[in-house]
This record gives structure tokens, sequence and C-alpha cells, in this order.
């Protein structure tokens, strides 16, 4: 079975943990979208990991990691991310991993196009992680990119880095404490250290057809949420790729009929870091969690915005990813909580609504309708079986599977790996 893992909230909703859970069925594991903007953390035998754009698959032995052509790749910081990772201890062969040759090019000009975007929206600002994302992937849109195979071929990589590094100086001098760039300069340091990733550049659509037509099993590994899709999100405050479960088979080359599950993964509550939307945030569930040293971002460290459950984004979700299962994580956050909420719809101007406006002014008319549930203030941590969780917990998933009509298959009950119940 082929699947998909797609978070269904803001991102960080634990996709990283689950994906390294499944990924010991699996072959191959893909990532298809994002870039480094993506923190995804995986607790395995008691050692943390964070991968930023490492699929989590390379974590384990034996299994083929392909960063696929959607996703955006920034050489200098992949190098230093396989870097912190081996001196953790794991190995990054090309037998283990695989670069997409159509994969576009983060440059540190994008990275510096990015704040200075930021500093001229002040504030109506994204609040993006400054990874050079946007730039690079309306680059690749405007067809003034670079990709990966583009580094293969020098003088021709070296021409157009000059080409963009003149275009980007115009803008950037306009800014006070922004860098201008020197093309060469830029290009050697970029072309340094992608001599670290040559081996492992190839054409990954066929190796991903012929695992697929072999039988391997193959996994996607989202990277941020729904809610932040380029098309289905809280626009403009989204990323700049399709997250979404869709995104997967455009930024792999794997066509929809190669997928045969989609798991959607959701927090047992909702945070979001970064600017935009969000009805149901909770100061008091914020500072709780804060205070239990959750909910701070894996790149950033910023601190995430932490609110109540919310079905209206979480039925959207499973909507347009076409969930066949969900899995909720943190569930053990709310272990001490005495009354917890759901939001079930949004109250516009005084009509009810179920799904999400598009329009970016109703999101701050959008007043949440709860329902109250009794909390099970017990700790669930221990739990290894859905059975052993206790009776409120589960009334608690019964309730969000009906609301967005979709089953519960995984649930988090901590941040290890072993911490993950099947149903
Ligand atoms: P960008 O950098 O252009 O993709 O930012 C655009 C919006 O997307 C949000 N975004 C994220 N939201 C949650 N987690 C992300 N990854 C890191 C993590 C974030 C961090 O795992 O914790 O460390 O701060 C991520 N990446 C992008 C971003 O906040 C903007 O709202
Ligand atoms: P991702 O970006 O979706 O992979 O998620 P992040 O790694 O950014 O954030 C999720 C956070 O929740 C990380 O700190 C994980 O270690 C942690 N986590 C994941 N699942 C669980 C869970 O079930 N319980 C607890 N306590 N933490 C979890
Ligand atoms: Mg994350």
């Amino acid at each position: 079975m082929n699947t998909i893992v797609t978070g269904l909230q803001w991102g960080d909703e634990g996709k990283g943990k689950i994906v390294d859970y499944l990924t010991e069925t699996a072959d191959v594991v893909v990532r298809g979208q994002g870039g480094n903007n993506a923190g995804h953390t995986v607790i395995a035998k008691g050692t943390k990991y964070i991968l930023n754009l490492l699929p989590s698959g390379i974590l384990w032995d034996g299994k083929i990691n392909i960063i696929g052509n959607g996703v955006v790749v920034d050489p200098i910081g992949l190098v230093a991310e396989i870097a912190r990772l081996e001196a953790q201890g794991v190995s990054i062969t090309p037998d283990k991993l695989l670069i997409s040759d159509r994969a576009h090019v983060v440059l540190p000009l994008h990275k510096e196009l990015d704040a200075a975007r930021e500093a001229a929206l002040g504030d109506r600002k994204i609040g993006t992680t400054k990874r050079g994302i946007g730039p690079t992937y309306a680059d690749k849109i405007n067809r003034c990119g670079l990709r990966i195979a583009d580094l293969l071929n020098e003088p021709y990589f070296r021409e157009m880095v000059a080409h963009r590094t003149a275009d980007a100086n115009e803008v950037l001098s306009k800014f006070e404490g922004l860098e201008t760039f020197d093309a060469a300069k830029q290009a050697d340091e970029v072309l340094a250290a992608f001599a670290r990733l040559k081996p492992h550049v190839t054409n990954t659509i066929p190796v991903l057809h012929s695992a697929w037509k072999s039988g391997k099993v193959i996994l996607f590994e989202g990277a941020q949420g729904s809610l932040l899709d380029i098309d289905f999100g809280t626009y403009p405050f989204v990323t700049s790729s399709n997250t979404t479960s869709g995104g997967s088979c455009t930024g792999s080359g794997l066509p929809p009929n190669a997928i045969q599950q989609v798991i959607g993964v959701c927090k047992a509550y909702t945070t979001r870091v970064g600017s935009g939307p969000f009805p149901t945030v909770d100061e008091g569930l914020s500072e709780y969690l804060h205070g239990l040293g959750r909910e701070f971002g894996v790149v950033s460290g910023r601190p995430r915005g932490c609110g109540w459950l919310d079905a209206v984004l979480l039925r959207h979700g499973c909507m347009v990813n076409g969930a066949t299962g969900l899995a909720v994580t943190n569930v053990d956050g709310l272990d001490n909580y005495e009354t917890l909420r759901i939001c079930t719809g949004y109250d516009i101007d005084g009509t009810i609504h179920e799904l999400p406006p598009a329009d970016r002014h109703a999101w701050d008319r959008a007043v949440p309708v709860y329902e109250e549930l009794p909390g099970w203030q017990q700790d669930t941590t221990a739990c290894t079986d859905f059975i052993d969780l206790p009776a409120n917990a589960k009334a608690y998933l019964k309730r969000l599977s009906e609301l967005c009509d979709t089953p519960v298959k995984f649930i988090g009950v901590g941040p290890d790996r072993a911490q993950t119940l099947v149903v």
C-alpha cells in the first residue's frame, strides 16, 4: 500500500513521527514539496533527530529516500543538515538518498529576498521562516529558476546566477541592513556545497516507477500543513507549495493511481506559527502548553500559538486531501485539562459555516462555535493500546472522527516512536 502522510492543520502536526512509524514497513520515503522550512522531529530509542529537507526514512537502514522534483533544495543548508545527522551517527550514502535533477535550487539571494519581502510587508508580513522558499518557488513559476540539473553545467549555472544576482541586487540595495551579492562568490559557495550532493543526483522518476511496478511500498512525507497550502490554505498567509496530497504526485512524478492511502495528521489541539487567522487560538492553552516546554518552532524556535481543535479546518483538510484515515498526535498534551472544546463551525455575520471561507477578511469575523467535552485528567503517555485510553479520551477522538467523517487510525501519546497507538 502506497501512502501519503499529510498535515491537516498549519504544520507541526507530528508528521515526522508518523512517517517514521510507517517507515518500518516502507521501502521508499519521498518528499515532494517544501524545502528546509520544514522541521520534523523524530525521537527514536531516546535520541532526538530534527529533519528539514531529508525524508524521515533516512534514520533507517535499507530504505531509499527521495527528494523529489517539487522540493526546493538549498544546497548549503542540505550539506549542513547532512553533516549534523552524520554527527549523530546516521549514514547518508547515495544508495539511501536520491535528489531529483529537476528540483529547484535555493540560492543565498533567495533567502535575502525573502527577508526583503517580509520587511516591505511590515505589519502585513507572512511570518516566513526566511529560508528563501517563496522567492525560489516564484522564480520556478516565473521560469527564471535554476534546477539541480543546472548545477551539473557549471558555465551555464554561473551565467544564470550572474543574471539573477543583478536583478536581486537591484531589489536588495533598496533595503537597509540587507546584503547584496557578488555573483561569482555566490556561485562558488553553492557549487562547493553541491560537490557533496552530486553523487546523490539522478532522475528520480524511473526509480519511483520501478519501485511502484515491483510492488515496493512507497511513503510520501508531507511538509507544512493543509491550511498552509498555496491553494487551499489561509491565503496569503500560506507557504508557496501545494502541501496537500496532490502535491506529492506533482512533486515526485508518481501518479494518483499509485496511491492507496492518505493519512491526515492532526494534533489533538491546534497550533500555528507565523501570521494569519487562527479562530480557535486560546491564550490559556498556549500558556499551559508552553509551560510544559511544548510548542516551539523546530526551525526558528518561535513559540507556536495554541488553540482548540478546529473541526472546520479538519473537515476541509480531509476533503481536499482525500484522507482515508486520521493520525491524532499529542493527545497526551491535553491529559490534565478539565474541560475541552472542539470548534464545529464558524459564525460569520450570523451564518454558520462548516467549511473555511475564501475571503481573507471573513476570517477576521469568524467566531468559533464550540462544543464542550469533559477531559480525561489522566496520564496517557504509558498507554500501549487503544483500549488502555481513558473513556473520555476515546469519546473525544470519536467525536473528532464523526465531525470530519474520517476514521482515526493512529494516536500519539508521546513524542517517542514507541508512543504510537494503532486503532
Ligand atoms: P515559508 O517560510 O515561506 O514557508 O513561510 C510561510 C508560512 O508557512 C509557515 N511555515 C511553517 N509553519 C509551521 N512549521 C513550519 N516549520 C517549522 C517547524 C517552523 C519553525 O517545524 O516548527 O521552526 O518556525 C513551517 N514552515 C513554514 C510559516 O510560519 C508561514 O506562516
Ligand atoms: P512535523 O513538522 O509535523 O513533523 O512536527 P514537528 O516535529 O514540527 O512538531 C511536532 C512536535 O510534537 C515535536 O516536538 C514532536 O516530537 C512532538 N510529538 C509528535 N507526536 C507527539 C505526541 O503524540 N505526543 C507528544 N507529547 N509529542 C509529540
Ligand atoms: Mg514542523
